[in-house]
């Protein structure tokens, strides 16, 4: 990259809201390193938006602190980059609110999240859930950060956060950088082991389901081995018609590199248990490096609190200063 021109700058977050799944790491996680190397990122775990659904404030806590030491564990360099817990940072609070008032009822009305996340929670379709997007729109716009990456489940929220920051900018001149959504190609969409039409996800009540950062080698292939196929028998990659095997093969792809062509060559005269304990294997090899720093880091409460203050101070003094900027043209008296 040109010494001379400025990094460009990368925010994404994730919720504390269970151990992160096989399909948050080759979805999301996983390129967060990657970027981290090319642009300044920030990386949070967002805490705040996990209250949108009821939380036991014992295991929240755990929580936090798994997904924390999860986001170190992935082997980022902890200099150049910021990884921070969003409730540390109160900026991302006072921002939302004020965005709030810069976002329409009916814009907000049309978040898919929102539909599906009201309808499994029914008894606890709260405002916190509605106004979901704008505390994530100021996660974003705090830091102005020009790439977003998430998944592609959350490319409507991108595009919210880029309607509130041209709303604003209209208004008020030019105070928030406009992000881009940053979606892999590779790993975008994982399935469930179990449903290869739905995504992989971590509250899913079926564990066999989802592979868990923290499933045990053994684990990991014996749910590999039980995942849902066709019985066709051949290893070729056809969403419509082979959802299954297609999953499996992009789960093989992301964690060998292997191109589709190359993974058929490899399976044409093999069976779909040759295929499954490859995958298993292949899966386990990924997140060995990983699951040996969580387990170390895990251990060492105090020094992970020691790199969420570290983390805690850097992020305030970039989302005071865009505060205060949105502060002053809205019109507040600055003491
Ligand atoms: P929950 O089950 O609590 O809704 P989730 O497992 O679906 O959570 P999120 O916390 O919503 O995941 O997402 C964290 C990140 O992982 C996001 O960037 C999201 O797009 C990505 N992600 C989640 N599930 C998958 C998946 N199955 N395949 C690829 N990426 C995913
Ligand atoms: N809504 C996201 C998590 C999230 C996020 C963000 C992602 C909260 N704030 C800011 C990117 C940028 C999710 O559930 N995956």
């Amino acid at each position: 990259m040109d010494n001379q021109m400025p990094r460009k700058k990368v925010l994404s977050c994730i919720q504390p809201t269970g151990t992160p799944t096989l399909g948050n790491y080759l979805g999301a996680l996983k390129n967060w390193k990657n970027i981290s190397d090319d642009y300044d990122a920030a990386y949070a775990v967002a805490d705040l938006h996990a209250i949108t659904v009821r939380q036991d404030p014992k295991m929240l806590k755990k929580q936090i602190m798994e997904m924390y030491a999860m986001l170190l564990a992935l082997g980022i360099d902890r200099e150049k980059s910021i990884i921070f817990v969003q409730s540390h940072v109160p900026q991302h609070s006072q921002l939302a609110w004020i965005l709030n008032c810069y976002t329409q009822f009916g814009e907000m009305s049309r978040m898919t999240q929102f539909k599906d996340k009201s309808s499994k929670h029914a008894d606890n379709v709260n405002v916190g859930l509605f106004s979901y997007p704008v505390l994530m729109a100021a996660d974003i716009l705090l830091y102005k950060a020009d790439f977003v990456p998430v998944g592609v489940y959350q490319k409507q929220h991108l595009e919210i956060t880029r309607d509130i920051a041209e709303r604003f900018n209209g208004i008020y001149g030019n105070v928030f950088t406009i992000p881009e959504p940053f979606i892999g190609k590779k790993g975008a969409k994982i399935m469930s082991l179990q449903d290869p039409e739905k995504k992989m996800s971590k509250s899913d009540t079926n564990v066999k389901s989802f592979i868990s950062l923290l499933d045990k080698p053994e684990t990991i292939i014996k749910k590999m081995k039980s995942a849902v196929t066709d019985s066709e028998s051949c290893v070729r990659f056809d969403e419509a018609n082979k959802p299954g095997v297609s999953n499996l093969m992009s789960i093989y792809a992301c964690c060998t590199g292997l191109s589709y062509e190359q993974i058929e060559k490899e399976f044409e005269s093999k069976g779909y248990g040759d295929f499954k304990q490859k995958v298993g294997e292949a899966v386990v090899e990924e997140l060995r490096d990983v699951q040996e720093e969580f387990n170390r880091l895990i251990k060492d409460e105090k020094y992970l609190k020691e790199c969420m203050k570290d983390g805690a101070e850097k992020a305030t003094r970039i989302a005071q200063r865009t505060l205060e900027k949105v502060m002053k043209k809205v019109g507040y008296v600055q003491i």
